[in-house]
């Protein structure tokens, strides 16, 4: 009775228990689809953050794309796999002779070879393509902004902008300010960047892309200056450390603040005067306050909170809230 069933469950039953993995397999992804409640779009970006430059855009696509066609020979693969595995297993009454060899088979070696070369081929040159599109310095970008990294924090300077005493207007982090990089939509901004002592790297997830931030990056020849065509939307966007640097990498924050070339241009007006409450130059939270155009003006980081990078202290420091 056992024989009979077991021998019909391995004959007959083979291809019904295919089906119902398969049934069990696209449930299970439909099940995962719905219950996280992700767009289609959110899908299809695959874990990446919504980007919000041009650059930013052509790099998830290239993304988006390179994904699907892993998938789609990762499903030839696995199904190739399943089949295998499911309808070629060692039968009853089989005499242990090896099934029949197919190597050696030049027509079959060559599509191997020549489709593999292909799709590498196919994602090297839009990789190229969309690399060489984030790698444009055009001449004379709308906004010029130098970047000075150093353990464990961030200062950022506009150096077409002269503040009260002549220098340019000037963005410095400490334990107890997140500095604030205050940046218009809709224009092209050019970053040159530098590090006081380790290296660092320059990281904003929403404009999907990371550079380092090396000490003297002449002497090290490195490509030190890169732009964005514009950043398509208004809003607060943490940026971060991207390179080990540390004992307080992890807290080496910053938080870009997007705001219209209006704003902008009247924060950078602000930031070239006294403030008549403090007697002093305007800092990058006053002006924007002063702005008064609702959560993105918040004087002070919303999306990150300052740390202190005091080595002396021997206790955990509770992160200071945002205000
Ligand atoms: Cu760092």
């Amino acid at each position: 009775m056992g024989r009979t069933w077991r021998g019909r469950y391995r004959r007959g039953s083979g291809r019904a228990r295919g089906g119902r993995v398969a049934r069990l397999a696209g449930l299970g992804v439909l099940v995962a689809l719905l219950t996280t409640g992700c767009s289609v779009e959110e899908v299809l970006r695959f874990g990446w953050p919504e980007g919000v430059t041009p650059q930013a855009t052509a790099m998830r696509e290239l993304w988006t794309y390179a994904t699907i066609a892993a998938l789609v020979v990762g499903a030839i693969t696995w199904g190739a796999m399943a089949w295998t595995v499911t309808f070629h297993r060692k039968r009853k009454g089989d005499d242990g002779t090896p099934p029949r060899q197919t190597q050696y088979n030049l027509p079959v070696e060559i599509v191997f070879t020549v489709v593999p070369t292909i799709i590498v081929a196919v994602l090297f040159g839009f990789t190229v393509n969309v690399q060489n599109y984030v790698d444009v310095d055009v001449p004379d970008p709308d906004v010029r902004i130098d970047t000075l990294a150093f353990q464990w924090n961030w200062q950022f300077s506009y150096p077409d902008a002269p503040a009260v005493d002549g220098k340019p207007i000037s963005t410095l982090g400490t334990s107890d300010t997140i500095p604030l990089l205050v940046l218009p939509t809709e224009r092209r901004i050019q970053f040159t960047q530098r590090s006081n002592d380790v290296i660092h790297s320059f990281f904003v997830p929403e404009f999907l892309f990371k550079r380092d931030v090396f000490p003297m990056p002449e002497a090290n020849n490195q490509d030190n200056v890169w732009q964005i065509d514009r950043i398509e939307r208004e809003g607060a966007f943490v940026g971060r450390c991207a390179e080990l640097c540390g004992s307080y990498h992890s807290q080496m924050n910053f938080e870009v603040r997007a705001v219209s070339p209006a704003l902008y241009d009247r924060w950078l007006g602000l930031r070239a005067q006294d403030n008549p409450a403090t007697g002093a130059p305007y800092t990058a939270g006053e002006a924007l306050g002063a702005l008064d155009c609702g959560e993105v003006c918040s004087p002070t980081s919303y999306k990150t909170y300052p740390f202190s990078t005091d080595r002396t202290k021997r206790s955990a420091t509770e992160p200071v809230a945002a205000r």
